[in-house]
């Protein structure tokens, strides 16, 4: 069914309908329908609109993906059939490679996501040859590459529960999560998380990264070419920027609340 543009949930309809279409190409695993209807219930309550409080995370994530020495971006099949262009967009933007971790792991699936991310652009995907694992998870997901994952210091990981996410951090990596629900063990968990759709959130950070890149160019004609905005930390860099993810997170609930008590008033 061809879906009308006029349709008041225009944007809404044509990300299930990218979703089946994941399902049938062997990309997105059939539980992932269920999480998508988690995340959509969130969306509804937000006005299926970017947050402020999201926007705030976008910054900082893309600061925190700039500054990282070893970015890497983490795909699942939801990721995979929602915003497949838009990871190898940013992988490209930031030099990261994208790797395939999956809960529910077949080895076909692996195969045809990276396909996918491959014909999309991609130059570096990993994820089909794992040679490590993340201590601490007893599922498929802890199977990670040690070009990759498994040594990253920054890692975006997109629509997924909690224990990966604590794990990371207990490596002492720095995690950046794009979850609708800000009540996710993700979202609480993870250094920065961006309550917002995959798509949308991951266009902002696209947008601010290239800003930032710009203005980073500009600074560095100003200064010479012995200029290096790394100086300093992953950790200086959360503190300069003032961040408090849990903070953030109260924000994003309070927006919504805001938005839904203000919509019942109206009527
Ligand atoms: O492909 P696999 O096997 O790795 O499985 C992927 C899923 C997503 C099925 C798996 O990671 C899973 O079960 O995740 P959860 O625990 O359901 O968590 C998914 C989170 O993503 C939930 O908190 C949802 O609210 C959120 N979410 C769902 N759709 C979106 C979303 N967040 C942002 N954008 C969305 N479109």
């Amino acid at each position: 069914m061809k879906i009308p543009k006029s349709h008041p949930r225009y944007e809404s309809l044509k990300r299930r309908d990218k979703l089946v279409a994941g399902i049938e190409a062997g990309i997105t695993s059939l539980h992932g329908l269920i999480a998508h209807g988690r995340g959509e219930a969130f969306d509804y309550l937000m006005g299926e609109r970017t947050l402020e409080s999201a926007l705030r995370a976008t910054e900082v994530a893309a600061a925190l993906l700039l500054m990282a020495k070893r970015p890497v971006l983490s795909v699942n099949g939801n990721v995979a059939a929602l915003a497949s262009k838009e990871m190898v967009i940013l992988s490209g933007l930031i030099n990261a490679p994208l790797e395939v971790n999956l809960f529910h792991r077949t080895e076909e699936r692996v195969k045809r996501i990276k396909e996918l991310l491959e014909r999309e652009g991609a130059k570096h995907v990993l994820g089909d040859k794992p040679d490590s694992r993340i201590p601490g998870i007893e599922h498929a997901r802890a199977l990670a590459t040690r070009e990759g994952i498994y040594s990253a210091d920054v890692v975006l990981a997109p629509l997924e529960d909690g224990d990966r996410c604590e794990a990371l951090i207990a490596m002492g990596k720095k995690v950046i999560t794009i979850d609708l629900n800000p009540l996710s063990r993700t979202s609480r968990y993870a250094t920065v998380s961006i309550v917002d759709d995959i798509e949308r959130a991951l266009r902002n950070l696209i947008s601010v990264i290239e800003t930032k890149r710009e203005e980073q160019q500009q600074r560095q004609q100003q200064h010479g070419h012995g200029y290096s905005s790394n100086s300093f930390n992953l950790d200086a860099l959360l503190r300069a920027y003032d961040y408090d993810n849990k903070a953030n997170l109260k924000a994003a609930i309070k927006e919504i609340a805001t938005r839904l008590i203000g919509k019942i008033g109206n009527e």
